[in-house]
């Protein structure tokens, strides 16, 4: 009679659900299940701390679209993991958070890390979070965990397991593993909502399409182009849907904020098509700015509740964004579309403007670098096919006027809950999925201070992510902030000095270098990548400037 423990039941679980990866900092709760990963051969990233590990399996299951597992132990493990749950979330990431906790038959003896009721804690911030009880129910639980993770709108779980039902053995014959683990939950839209939606469409005289994170999660690209461009409709995209139309198609106008730019009268939309958008942050909230008060909206989005959220809708859809995009173009092929060269040409004209507008910035000869050249001779020099992670503030502010994707899942960054600090792990998550692309992680000099120690795992692991450090020795979006609402005299708490991250990375075995001057950096980022090791490049920049989406975000406060 074979026996088994839970740990493997969980892992037998998680291969049945295509896991490859996980993600985790091991704890003696956890051991059963470190053991059966070694014996079925999933490699677990450990990090050196666990919102890393957290983070990393975000990054994993928002390159790929599919699911990321971390792993942290009972009581500090556990704390130190939230914020990457919360970040998911918000983010609609879909992973499966597993925690260890005390033992069942220790429960109220003031036991090792134990005291803290793990699943009432987060279940506010999760899609479902439970403590499994009985170890013969792992299997089904961890797959039920998974399909509602996995789908739409998607979002964390979290499993807590004690440690003694991890631990105890039972008999193999008598559980189940389910088979198929994984479900296709896509909703259809209704007929009737596409006529009308079609029938707004082909009335207006500026309209736009606005693709988000259900557009991206939804896997839309391939119709998103075909719709756009059979009904010759730009497109303007969420960070999470950036590269779902590459940056250099003619009918592609920028991420949401680059809306704003629009603001002649006879250039405002006058009807927004949102896909799996959700309005708030990256739309400029209740504000106009991005999305006119006078346009008719046809909001397509799997929860109902982001529907009218923020805005009345002239149509609202609950459905997937790829089937959406599917029934349209079914009708869009055989139907006559006005002809918008005047308005495609305006949208294209805003961008020129933009780029105009940058130029003296760009073509400035004093040090420190601006914070624009260095964005822009990073991007100029990363390797074709890069995945950009954004963390820090003002450096994704940056990074996101340069920033030209031509597939999507191919620029990370922050989400509603801008937690800063997420771009290490992040990025670890992102090169465990995509071992044959470069990545390179764009980092404040705050940002990087709350998980430097994963230079270490990226070395461990042998994740050749490239690292570059916005050095302005500041906490800068946060300095700003505090120069326009409390005045430049009364700075406290917001400046940094002038660190030598890049002696950190070499200290555990990373490429480094630092960089002063503007001509160094294209030739420092190609050599951090031509080193096939982790690498991080400290690049001192000018704090003064303030990028122009954050001027756009502090002129409401
Ligand atoms: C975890 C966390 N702590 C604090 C903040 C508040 N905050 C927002 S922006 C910012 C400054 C970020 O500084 P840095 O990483 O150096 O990036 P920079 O703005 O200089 O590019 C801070 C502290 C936050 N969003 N997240």
């Amino acid at each position: 009679m074979a026996m088994i423990t839970g740990g493997e039941l969980v892992v037998r679980t998680l291969i049945q659900a295509n896991v490859k990866n996980v993600f985790g900092l091991h704890g003696a709760h956890l051991e059963t299940i470190f053991q059966s990963c070694l014996d079925h051969r999933i490699p677990i990233t450990d990090t050196r701390h666990e919102v890393a590990a957290g983070h990393a399996a975000e990054g994993y299951a928002r390159s790929t679209r599919s699911l990321g597992v971390a792993m942290a132990t009972a009581g500090p493990g556990f704390t130190n993991i939230i914020t990457s749950i919360a970040n998911a979330y918000l983010d609609r990431t879909p992973v499966l958070y597993i925690t260890g906790s005390s033992g069942l038959a220790e429960a109220e003896t003031n036991t090792l890390q134990s005291g803290l009721d793990q699943v009432a804690v987060v279940t506010p911030i999760t899609k479902w979070a439970h403590r499994i009880s009985v170890t013969q129910q792992i299997p089904r639980l961890v797959a039920q965990a998974i399909r509602l993770a996995t789908s739409e709108p998607m979002g964390p779980v979290l499993l807590d397991m004690p440690m003694d039902v991890l631990g105890a053995q039972v008999e193999e014959a008598s559980v189940q593993i389910p088979e198929k683990v994984l479900v296709d939950a896509r909703s259809e839209p209704q007929s009737s909502a596409i006529d009308e939606a079609l029938k707004l469409l082909a009335s207006a005289a500026r309209p736009v399409i606005m693709v988000g994170v259900g557009a991206y999660q939804s896997g839309a690209e391939e119709e998103l182009r075909a719709f756009a461009e059979a009904t010759g409709t730009p497109v303007f995209s969420d960070f999470q849907a950036h590269g779902m139309l590459p940056s250099n198609h003619p009918l592609y106008g920028g991420t949401f904020h680059k809306m704003a730019d629009l603001s002649a009268p006879d250039q405002r939309p006058d009807l927004v098509l949102a896909l799996g958008v959700r309005f708030g942050l990256f739309t400029l909230g209740m504000s106009d700015l991005v999305v006119p008060l006078a346009a008719k909206i046809v909001h397509v989005e799997i929860d109902p509740k982001e529907i009218g959220r923020l805005r009345q809708v002239a149509v609202g859809i609950v459905a997937d964004s790829r089937e959406t995009l599917h029934a349209m173009n079914a009708r869009a092929k055989s139907q006559k579309w006005p002809d918008r060269s005047r308005w495609q040409q305006s949208i294209r004209n805003a961008k020129v403007e933009r780029c105009k507008r940058a130029q003296a910035d760009l073509n400035r000869t004093t040090t420190p670098i601006h914070p624009l050249q260095a964005v822009s001779a990073i991007v100029d020099n990363i390797p074709e096919n890069t995945i950009v992670v954004g963390d820090g503030a003002e450096a994704y502010h940056w990074m996101n006027e340069v920033i030209r994707q031509n597939s999507p899942g191919s620029y990370i960054t922050h989400g509603f809950l801008g937690a800063v600090g997420m771009g290490l792990g992040l990025s670890i998550g992102v090169q465990v999925a995509n071992p044959d692309r470069p990545v390179l992680c764009l980092v404040g000099d705050g940002a990087i201070g709350f998980t430097i120690a994963e230079f270490d795992t990226m070395m461990r692991h042998q994740l050749p992510i490239v690292v570059a450090v916005m050095n302005n020795h500041s906490w800068a979006a946060s300095q700003h902030f505090q120069e326009i609402v409390s005045g430049k005299d009364r700075l406290t708490g917001t400046e940094l000095r002038d660190a030598k991250y890049h002696e950190v990375a070499a200290a555990f075995g990373c490429h480094a270098q630092r960089v002063t001057e503007l001509q160094e950096l294209g030739p420092a980022i190609k050599a951090a990548f031509a080193s096939g090791k982790p690498a991080c490049v400290n690049v001192a920049i000018d704090v003064v400037p303030l990028p122009p989406e954050l001027h756009l975000l502090m002129a409401r406060h």
